[in-house]
């Protein structure tokens, strides 16, 4: 049996588009280089106020692997393409989808290229404008040059992925695995504009599929308007910089700088809570100040160990019986830490000394050299815990 894909375009007022697009298309269809896969269209119709559904609805009569979906709402790009893949892979029985612009922006040309692409493996497809053999119009103004070169940069640096090199290129080809898989975390509510696009290409590469670019030219629409505006540069940044922030919140590293800031609270205060409880005493140097201080040390290490466990590595939480020996492991990993701290203040003071570098303007604080080797001692410390606590103490499961 022949693979089968289809080619969903979303139409907002494309009525003189699609009257020629689909014939070119079909044209494209006859390529021999595909002759192994059935192909169509599927044009999703927002009740244009052009009727461009008329228009379809009459090629229809010509072409029999053209179909037609019409929305009573405007949903935007993302609420169409949803729609449409959802009747292409569950109705029409598609293995692979296109997403297509009717401007004639997208060469159709290209087609046998993507398939070939996924015959090949791949689980996805993007045509790329900033690949070798990719572009945009060279008589784009600056402005337009600058927003798409530079946003697809800002996109790959907050989203720290720089194998895409088109983040935002509504030309693209999915399999049906990657639909499966990607669909139900994009409700159309947040998704519903142009941000469907980035959202979807990110959730794609987030669980590891294989993503492959294809390069093409873009050529500028001569017929119609663009509905692109404004608002899509906001959404964009908004929902890169959402993604980025929940990242950030689940990722090992903040909760571990959290549960150590926390436990540097928990140090100071057990500290003052000792020193009020303790009895006043004096064995030779064991004074109750310096007591105080090793209860309040340990507490703040019991407190590191318990919200280590059940929080930043509640995916790798020790059994019951790894107890005892585990937070044995923390408490000498805490004096390794410590340690450091007390190598790096005393090599410090030994081949650079201590002096004054500056005063903090407002607070009227005086820095010195031993501040900085306090915070080199520190950070130096973390990195140690962190070392110690991923490769020892919660050793990742294999
Ligand atoms: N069904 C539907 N199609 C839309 C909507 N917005 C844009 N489109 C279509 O999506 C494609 C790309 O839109 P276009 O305005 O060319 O965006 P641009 O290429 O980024 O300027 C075109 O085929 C539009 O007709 C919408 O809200 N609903
Ligand atoms: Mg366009």
């Amino acid at each position: 049996m022949k693979k089968k894909a289809i080619v969903i375009i979303p139409t907002y007022n494309e009525r003189e588009n699609i009257r020629r697009l689909v014939p070119a298309l079909q044209e494209v269809f006859a390529d021999k280089m595909i002759s192994d896969w059935d192909l169509g269209i599927l044009v999703v119709d927002d009740t244009s106020p052009d009727k461009t559904y008329e228009v379809v609805a009459d090629l229809q009569r010509k072409h029999k692997n053209l179909y037609l979906l019409v929305n009573k709402k405007k949903s935007g790009l993302g609420g169409a393409y949803l729609k449409g893949m959802a009747h292409a892979f569950i109705e029409l029985k598609a293995d692979v989808i296109f997403e297509f612009d009717a401007d004639f922006s997208h060469d159709p040309k290209k087609i046998p290229q993507f398939l070939a692409a996924i015959d090949r493996g791949a689980d996805m497809v993007l045509g790329s404008r900033y690949i070798r053999g990719g572009g945009i119009p060279k008589n784009w103004g600056f402005h337009r040059k600058f927003l798409s070169v530079v946003g697809n940069i800002i996109i790959a640096v907050v989203l720290t992925n720089f194998k895409i090199r088109d983040w935002t290129t509504g030309y693209r080809a999915i399999t049906r695995k990657v639909y499966d898989s990607v669909h139900r975390h994009l409700d159309s509510e947040r998704f519903s504009g142009y941000t469907f696009q980035i959202g979807f290409l990110h959730r794609t590469v987030q669980a590891g599929y294989k993503v492959v670019e294809v390069p093409f030219m873009f050529v500028d629409r001569t017929h119609g308007k663009s509905k692109l505006g404004p608002e899509y540069i906001k959404n964009t940044l908004m929902y890169i910089i959402k993604v980025r922030i929940e990242q950030l919140l689940q990722s090992k590293v903040f909760k571990f700088v959290m549960v150590g800031g926390f436990g540097a609270l928990v140090q100071l205060m057990s500290l003052q809570l000792y020193r009020f409880l303790l009895p006043e005493f004096q064995i030779s140097i064991l004074t109750k100040y310096l007591l105080a201080t090793l209860l309040s040390i340990e507490t703040a290490i019991v407190s590191n160990f318990i919200f280590n466990n059940i929080w930043t590595f509640s995916d790798r939480k020790l059994k019951p019986a790894q107890i005892p020996s585990k937070f044995v492991q923390f408490n000498l990993t805490s004096m390794g830490s410590l340690l450091i701290q007390l190598a790096i203040a005393a090599a410090g003071q030994q081949f650079i000394g201590i002096f004054d570098l500056f005063t903090l303007p407002i607070l009227n604080v005086v820095v010195d050299t031993g501040m900085v080797f306090a915070v080199v001692g520190i950070l130096v410390g973390m990195f140690w815990n962190f070392f110690a606590y991923t490769t020892f103490i919660w050793k990742k499961k294999k």
